[in-house]
């Protein structure tokens, strides 16, 4: 300061000097491309016509998908959404990191309660590390049937795909659609404590196509010219299930999944549950026609109720004028409802691009159930209007016994950052209470979780290895587990218990593949790997939405370290209270 206002070179200020110009303009080299990216979004009704039928339905700015937002890694977004509905809303982000912007995750009563009609909340958070296809959609209720849209992550300005540059790309976006409100579906099924009603269709791009009634004309046409190669960027936003995705004559290249690039490995049937997104290359080389695309179930629990349609788009090539009226070829083989065999060989050939060599040193050993239960109906219940699970009973679900209950008076996040007691406990179990025989024939007094808001706290850093084990109870099924604020390396998966003698031995520590969803096999296990290095309150959860709703969920409690770069971020000003 002296020397400034002497005029007088002082050696010290002057290296100081230099050492800040260099710091800033190494600084400036690295952010000189990255871009903020403003957006507004507008939850609003709009009358969306499917199925013969005009139905008033929540969408982002009147569009149905919403907007497809497209960045590049290393930029900022901000999302300033404005609730112009008449529900509660939340939009997540699905799969971004959100390093230390937990406040900008999105679930509702866990990182935020919910933006109320008439309000609104702008998000704000920075793409680091992360490249190829996400998602956002809302995180509240079942808005999410209407409610969601592709979040597309380029490579960073400068640098390139790690395969040959395709002529095109276009996202795949696969939902599901109710004739009845999602919002009254959900209600019912909560009211009832049984299954909620089936979809009515599965749709690419928003559209049923040809298969369902009145939707012919609107069926999505994917233009592609001989001899290119495209990229496909796949995502399943459905909402409760489970789909294989094929186009008919075509193979398919997996280059990548959930915004992490794969060693590429070529099939003609891809399987994604919800949350999933598969980034997959399609060369145009069959005859000029009309091709299927087509979606629909991978239904991995017997007997239970599904919605059995196959929804459908055309690829379509470009070079014979007189192709619309010939009627699309129809893939050859789509798999059966219940082919577990497809799925599994598809889920277990991802490899991640480049070997990681994972070390062997854990710091927590964590073991959690994952599955369905029944409660028992408290005496004097109206058991024919609010027990209709099998036997007068309500359907439920739970990891590690215990049914996850939503706070409704703060969030979680905000409870744990203010110190705000009497909100969650922290006693999640690190591994079951009870060991039992999980995906055998599980005696009926284990059916019935303990409901309760019980958080995992996880130390700044620390090493975690889980087993996420699925069981028996009542019904076993394929459970896509996602990890909010995380990727995960998935290490090994496999059928029946999980045993840590004779499993550890199939560990793949040198090329896992890094996702942030991974579908617990039925009757089987999956084993994940990740570093806390993201401090806040983490919810991960199945993917299906029913299930979450009846509580197969937890969230893990992850503390600072040292410093701001090591902290949670303080909440924005506009956070949404309950
Ligand atoms: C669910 O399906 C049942 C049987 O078809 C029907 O009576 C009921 O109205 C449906 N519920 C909703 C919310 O659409
Ligand atoms: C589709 O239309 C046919 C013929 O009009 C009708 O029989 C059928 O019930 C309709 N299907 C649905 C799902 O509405
Ligand atoms: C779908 O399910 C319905 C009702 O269970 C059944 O009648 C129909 O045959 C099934 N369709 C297919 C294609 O499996
Ligand atoms: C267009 O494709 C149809 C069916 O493959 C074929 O019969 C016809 O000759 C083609 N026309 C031209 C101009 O290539
Ligand atoms: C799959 O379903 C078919 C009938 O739809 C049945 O015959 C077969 O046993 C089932 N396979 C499995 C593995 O459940
Ligand atoms: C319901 O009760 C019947 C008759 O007692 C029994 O056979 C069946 O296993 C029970 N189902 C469940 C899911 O508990
Ligand atoms: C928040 O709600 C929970 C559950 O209803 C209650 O136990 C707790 O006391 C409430 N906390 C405050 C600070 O009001
Ligand atoms: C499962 O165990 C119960 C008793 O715990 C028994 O009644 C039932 O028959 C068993 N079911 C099967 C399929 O083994
Ligand atoms: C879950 O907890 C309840 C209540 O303590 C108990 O009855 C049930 O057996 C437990 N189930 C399991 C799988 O631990
Ligand atoms: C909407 O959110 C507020 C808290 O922000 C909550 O009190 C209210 O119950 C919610 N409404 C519904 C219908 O969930
Ligand atoms: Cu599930």
């Amino acid at each position: 300061m002296e020397a400034y206002k002497n005029n007088i070179p002082n050696p010290l200020w002057c290296y100081s000097r230099i050492l800040l110009l260099l710091l800033l303009s190494i600084l400036a080299s690295s952010l000189v491309h990255a871009k903020i990216h403003h957006h507004d979004f507008v939850v609003q009704e709009t009358p969306v016509k499917r199925l013969c039928n005009t139905r008033n339905r929540i969408t982002v700015n009147g569009m149905f998908p919403g907007p497809t937002l497209e960045v590049n890694n290393g930029d900022t977004l901000v999302v300033n959404v404005v609730n112009k509905g008449q529900y509660n809303v939340t939009i997540h982000w699905h799969g971004v990191r959100q390093m230390r912007t937990g406040w900008a995750d999105g679930p509702e009563f866990v990182t935020q309660c919910p933006i109320r009609p008439g309000g609104s909340y702008t998000y704000r958070f920075t793409i680091q590390g992360q490249e190829g296809t996400l998602w956002w959609h809302a995180h509240s209720a079942w808005l999410r049937a209407t409610v969601y849209g592709p979040l597309i992550i380029h490579p960073q300005q400068g640098s390139s795909y790690p395969f040959p540059t395709p002529t095109r790309e276009t996202p795949i976006i696969l939902g599901e659609w109710w004739d009845a409100n999602p919002i009254e579906v959900l209600r019912q099924a909560t009211q009832t404590g049984g299954t909620p009603n089936v979809s009515d269709a599965y749709t690419i791009n928003g559209q049923p196509g040809d298969l369902y009634n009145c939707s012919t004309q609107d069926t999505v046409v994917i233009p592609v010219a001989s001899g290119e190669t495209n990229l496909l960027r796949v995502i399943n936003a459905a909402l409760n299930q489970q789909l294989f995705f094929t186009v008919a004559n075509h193979k398919l290249t997996v280059v990548g999944a959930d915004a992490s690039y794969t060693k590429p490995f070529t099939t003609t049937v891809l399987m994604l549950g919800p949350g999933q997104t598969t980034d997959v290359l399609i060369t145009a080389d069959q005859p000029p026609a009309r091709y299927y695309m087509a979606a629909r179930a991978y239904n991995s629990a017997q007997g239970a109720p599904f919605d059995n349609t196959t929804t459908t788009a055309i690829l379509q090539y470009k070079s014979n004028n007189s192709l619309p009226s010939t009627p699309p070829v129809s893939p050859s083989s789509l798999p059966a409802y219940n082919d577990t065999n497809t799925a599994t060989a598809f889920s277990t050939a991802f490899r991640s691009r480049t070997n990681v060599q994972l070390s062997n040193d854990i710091d927590e050993n964590l073991f959690f159930t994952v599955g369905l239960g029944l409660f028992n109906c408290p005496p004097g219940a109206n058991t024919a209007s609010n027990c209709q699970a099998p036997n007068g009973t309500r359907f439920t679900a739970s990891m590690n016994n215990v049914s996850f209950g939503l706070p409704s008076n703060f969030s979680l996040l905000q409870a744990h950052q203010q110190s705000i007691p009497g909100v969650f406990t922290i006693d999640f179990p690190a591994t079951p209470a009870v060991q039992f025989d999980y995906t055998g024939n599980v005696s009926r007094s284990l059916w019935q979780p303990v409901r309760s808001t019980k958080l995992y706290k996880l130390k700044y850093g620390s090493r975690v290895q889980l087993v996420l084990q699925g069981t028996g109870i009542f019904t076993a099924e394929n459970h896509p587990i996602h990890l909010h604020g995380y990727d995960f390396y998935i290490v090994a998966q496999g059928f029946g218990n999980f045993n840590p003698k004779t499993d550890a031995s199939k560990f793949n520590l040198v090329d896992p593949p890094l996702r942030n969803t991974v579908g617990v096999p039925v009757k089987g296990w999956a084993v994940i790997r990740f570093v806390a290095d993201n401090p806040g309150v983490w919810l991960m959860h199945c993917h299906l939405d029913v299930h979450l709703n009846w509580g197969l969920g937890m969230a893990f409690l992850v503390e600072n370290g040292f410093g701001e770069l090591q902290s949670l971020q303080t909440p924005p000003p506009d956070l949404p209270l309950c």
